[in-house]
């Protein structure tokens, strides 16, 4: 187990550990609920936590999907890792790529919160539904994959950019008249205690969640063991996973940020349910299909302390292998099903588009 007379450089130390954050308010709440995590279970180690801004969080005039850049928020934190200045560092893994850079790994998925995403009303419109909404009526998102899916199914409706962190969004739906509505992810709002500001959640069968959402992921330097070795105390085995199926299909399709791809997943009675899409922007165009592995094997040997192998990102210590190994082949499989009845012309013809706004 983790030597608290250790830092997380393997040295001697006074068993201190430093998180880094980003500055916005989410991702200090989020940091702070998995310092907790790990007080709780370490009560001797010292957690000291680290704020830095990343370019996402500079860049707010411009809609993610048209940044291009695919460790948007990740960057900054892991040149601080690297340098050792942290020694772990807390993410929503939705912001994460699939392909970490190398020398990184995500040693923990913790228990995910709800997935789905939420609809936020202008207090004006209180009450209402999108299905209810005056037609014409402007919901904001830079979510392709939300535009995409939503645009199908309420032609009515206008969809429009809208950036900034959480308590920006909020203030320009609230304070001006340019939104009816807003689409956010419930966790998010969840963890900022806004949930009485849901007006609506969406079910998959409306709006398919992204890859990851809902779950925050610990990044350490991959040949940290003993950091590994401690953060794997917050991991949630069927969290990881759903998100290394979502992750593996995403990674297959070469998808990211900037195309519309969604997921969702389940896990019943031993099996592991993951529904994939891939929409034209516009979401006249449309692939979807679900596929299922079994992830629960007698006998099965779990994944050790010491072993490094990773899977789509993450080193899932203290998970048995062979499941790791079957979520990650489902997700791979059910990409390559898209790929087949020609997922890549939809994709690459909704990044062209959407590079061309
Ligand atoms: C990514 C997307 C968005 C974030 C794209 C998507 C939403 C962007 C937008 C990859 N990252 O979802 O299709 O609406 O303009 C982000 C949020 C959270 C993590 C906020 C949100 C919090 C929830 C979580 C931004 N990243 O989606 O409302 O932990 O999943």
């Amino acid at each position: 187990m983790f030597d608290a007379s250790m830092d997380g450089s393997g040295q001697k130390g006074g068993g201190l550990i430093r998180v880094g954050t980003r500055k916005s308010q989410l991702a200090r709440i989020q940091t702070d609920s998995v310092v907790k995590m790990l007080t709780q279970r370490f009560p001797d180690v010292h957690f000291d936590i680290v704020a830095m801004s990343t370019t996402g969080d500079k860049i707010l005039d411009t809609a993610l999907s048209k940044i291009g850049e695919k460790s948007l928020f990740t960057k900054e934190l892991e040149n601080a890792l690297e340098r050792k200045e942290v020694d772990l560092v807390v993410h929503s893994l939705k912001d994460l790529p699939t392909t970490l850079p190398p020398g990184f790994t995500i040693g923990a998925v913790c228990k995910r919160e709800d997935p789905h995403d939420a609809v936020v009303f202008h207090p004006s419109n209180a009450g209402n539904t999108l299905k209810s909404l005056p037609e014409n009526s402007v919901i904001g998102t830079s979510s392709l994959r939300r535009a995409a899916q939503l645009k199908k199914i309420y032609p009515q409706l206008q969809f429009k950019d809208i950036r900034g962190n959480l308590n920006t969004r909020l203030k320009k739906l609230d304070d001006q008249n340019n939104f009816n509505a807003i689409i956010l992810a419930a966790a998010g709002l969840h963890r900022m205690g806004w949930e009485e500001r849901i007006g609506q959640i969406l079910s998959p069968e409306e709006c398919l969640y992204a890859v990851g959402q809902g779950a925050l992921a610990v990044e350490v330097r991959a040949k940290d063991q003993d950091l590994l070795n401690m953060v794997c105390a917050l991991q949630d085995p069927q969290t990881v996973l759903r998100c290394i199926a979502e992750r593996a299909f995403m990674r297959k399709l070469e998808g990211g940020c900037s195309v519309p791809v969604a997921v969702s997943t389940f896990i019943k009675d031993s099996q592991l349910y993951l529904t994939g899409a891939v929409y034209s922007l516009d979401g006249s165009d449309c692939l979807k299909e679900t596929m299922q592995s079994c992830i629960v094997f007698p006998n099965e040997e779990v994944e050790g302390p010491n072993d490094d192998s990773q899977h789509v990102g993450i080193t899932a210590v203290g998970v048995p292998h062979k499941s790791l190994a079957s979520a990650e082949c489902l997700g791979t499989e059910l990409a390559d099903l898209l790929l087949s009845k020609g997922a890549k012309k939809i994709l690459t013809v909704a990044r062209q588009l959407n590079d061309a706004r």
